[in-house]
């Protein structure tokens, strides 16, 4: 309920048609298939993110421009930049500043619960949204998934059991998530993504999201069937994330 009202005050602020006069809104998105597809990168959607609710701070002194320009150079497909402020300490300026750096997509990781969010992400130089099946209703996940469509943007649905995926099932969906975290508790399994792998239509993007932390991971769930892989935490806390990306 907070957060609807932190969406009403930043909407008073500026408006829906003052976001449309934006630069970046009127730019053409980067495809995130064509990225993960096509490109003969490494899959990885490299995550900025300096701090987090289980976690604290993780990193406090790497800009994001040298961060998310190392994790493009070092073969990222994609880039997430955490715009979230009360938990992870990141903002829109943050995705901005990636885009200006970026020749890939930029995901703009946020909980969006209006539609107007998604305006704003697209404003501010994201190519991706993300919508969480917990936060969401399933009519709620169609309409704000068609609206992204409607402005060029690429969706990414997050989902943590079966139940969440089988509801939210709509071709306006690009690329479906499984988060290994575990929202209320913090807890890291990756049970979550080879339970639900072969549940996923094929005509989706499949993303393995959260608690990845070396390469036999990631060639593990390749294995089982997923495309790509979301790394924020393991890239982050070391000295330099990018050349984390290599190990
Ligand atoms: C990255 P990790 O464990 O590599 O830092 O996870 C990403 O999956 C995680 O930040 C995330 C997230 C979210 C954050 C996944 N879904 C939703 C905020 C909101």
């Amino acid at each position: 309920a907070r957060k609807k009202e932190e969406v009403a005050a930043a909407q008073a602020t500026v408006s829906l048609e003052e976001l449309k006069q934006y630069p970046l809104f009127g730019r053409e998105c980067y495809s995130l298939r064509e990225s993960i597809f096509h490109n003969q990168r490494t899959g990885i959607i490299a995550e900025f993110k300096r701090a987090s609710p289980s976690k604290g701070l993780i990193n406090g002194t790497a800009t994001v421009e040298e961060v998310v320009q190392g994790y493009q150079a070092a073969g990222a497909s994609a880039i997430s930049v955490l715009t979230d402020n009360d938990f992870f300490q990141g903002t829109l300026e943050d995705l901005t500043k990636a885009r200006e750096v970026l020749t890939i997509p930029l995901l703009r990781k946020e909980f969006i619960v209006d539609k107007y969010q998604i305006a704003e992400a697209k404003a501010y130089g994201a190519d991706i949204i993300l919508l969480i099946a917990a936060c969401l209703s399933t009519h709620e996940v169609e309409e704000f998934s068609l609206y992204a469509k409607s402005l060029g943007l690429n969706v990414l649905l997050e989902v943590h059991n079966e139940e969440e995926l089988l509801n939210n099932i709509f071709p306006s969906i690009d690329a479906i998530g499984v988060n290994n975290r575990n929202l209320k508790y913090f807890s890291v399994s990756l049970a979550h993504s080879y339970d639900l792998v072969n549940k996923i239509p094929n005509s989706f993007i499949k993303v393995s999201e959260s608690g990845i932390s070396d390469p036999e991971t990631i060639k593990d769930l390749k294995s089982r069937g997923f495309d790509s892989f979301l790394i924020g935490e393991n890239f982050m806390k070391t000295g330099d994330p990018a050349q984390a990306i290599y190990d």
